[in-house]
């Protein structure tokens, strides 16, 4: 377990102007440098392969909204879809890429989508298991041992057919991109068994499964949209909330949360997601186009986040943040405490597409 000095977050009583500024400069040198390491580590976007794509000679704007910062690798994947798309559509496509929730938090882009007001989305699939409770099983605790695993069964044939049953109720599914493993923050205390969660508010998606592993581990969630976190984190309304390392640095979660925790206790997926409305206008062969390109942008996508991710913990240590890697010990406290979760969702989710998700584990 390594626990590093704190940087100076929080406000304390009795700051002198002098210093005030002095940690003021610190703080900006600490977050130019921030950007400015992170921007320079990410993997450089590929060229586009493949030829351009005959259409109808008609031109079209998409609009592709996230909900993630500029920073994020999903948004760097977004950048490589719209050089693919604009690229070999000679241009006929044009994409306009918005990301931190500029047009609509993860539900109200799907909406959105549905409405035909925005023709693409890349949510994570936890909000949505309302709409397709199938989704519900990549919430249940260290389901994927590894991030390969994850891709295996993504881009297999259960992921294939989720896609297709996906693509209903004024949406079309696509492709497959990676959020990643979902780490603990918060404000209060250094974590490293559940009975440390007693009484913890912690944030969580919009999503039973999720309420229900935070319950289960003694804390106090919260279900709220990934739009509002950092203002509820930052005023206090909750003490922590869980995403992977790369979103924790690009939403700047570390300035307003000083401890975290290595539980990479559940592997989200983003699932890319296209208007109906909108593609049914698109001739075939841009229809095409789509499906490539989103394939392509998610696989790099995964590169990048992978990359990264151990860099970006080094970084968010070197920036005073209490990074707590729990041992094979602590990590199975959690998983036995844990255990009951997969019994209370079996038969809501199903057990035969459980069971075929963990045979895929088995089978490496
Ligand atoms: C971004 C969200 C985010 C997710 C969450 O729109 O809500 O915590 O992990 O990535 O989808």
């Amino acid at each position: 377990m390594t626990t590093i000095t704190s940087f100076p977050h929080a406000t304390r009583p009795g700051r002198t102007r002098s210093r005030l500024t002095t940690l003021m400069v610190a703080t900006v040198l600490g977050l130019t440098s921030l950007s400015a390491v992170a921007a320079t580590e990410m993997p450089p976007i590929p060229e586009v392969t493949g030829d351009v794509v005959e259409g109808d000679g008609n031109d079209y704007n998409l609009k592709f909204n996230i909900g993630l910062t500029q920073s994020s690798a999903q948004y760097r994947g977004l950048e490589y879809f719209k050089k693919i798309v604009e690229q070999r559509s000679d241009g006929h496509i044009q994409v306009q890429t918005f990301h931190s929730a500029q047009l609509g938090d993860d539900l109200q882009s799907v909406s959105a989508l549905q409405a035909g007001t925005l023709e693409m989305t890349a949510p994570s699939t936890s909000p949505m298991v309302s709409m397709f409770p199938q989704f519900a099983v990549f919430d249940l605790p260290f389901l994927f041992p590894t991030p390969e695993i994850a891709d295996k069964v993504l881009d297999g044939d259960i992921g294939q057919q989720m896609l297709k049953d996906a693509s209903t109720k004024g949406l079309v599914a696509i492709g497959w991109a990676e959020n990643g493993y979902r780490q603990l923050t918060n404000s209060k205390l250094a974590v490293t068994s559940p009975s440390d969660l007693d009484g913890l508010k912690v944030r969580t998606m919009q999503n039973p499964i999720h309420l229900d592993i935070w319950r289960t581990l003694g804390a106090n969630p919260t279900p709220m949209s990934f739009a509002e976190l950092f203002t509820a984190l930052e005023q206090g309304v909750v003490d922590g909330q869980e995403n992977p390392w790369i979103t924790i640095e690009s939403s700047k979660f570390n300035e307003v949360q000083q401890y975290a925790t290595e539980t990479n206790h559940v592997y989200t997926p983003f699932i890319t997601l296209v208007s109906e409305r909108f593609w049914n206008r698109l001739p075939e062969s841009y229809q095409q186009l789509l499906r490539e390109a989103a394939k392509q942008m998610g696989d790099y996508e995964r590169q990048v986040s992978r990359t990264l991710n151990d860099q970006i913990k080094q970084e968010l240590k070197e920036q005073g943040m209490q990074i707590t890697e729990l041992t094979p010990e602590q990590i199975a406290t959690f998983q036995e405490d844990l255990a009951p979760v997969y019994d209370d969702w079996r038969d809501k989710i199903g057990g035969d597409l459980i069971d075929r998700i963990r045979a895929e584990s088995q089978a490496q």
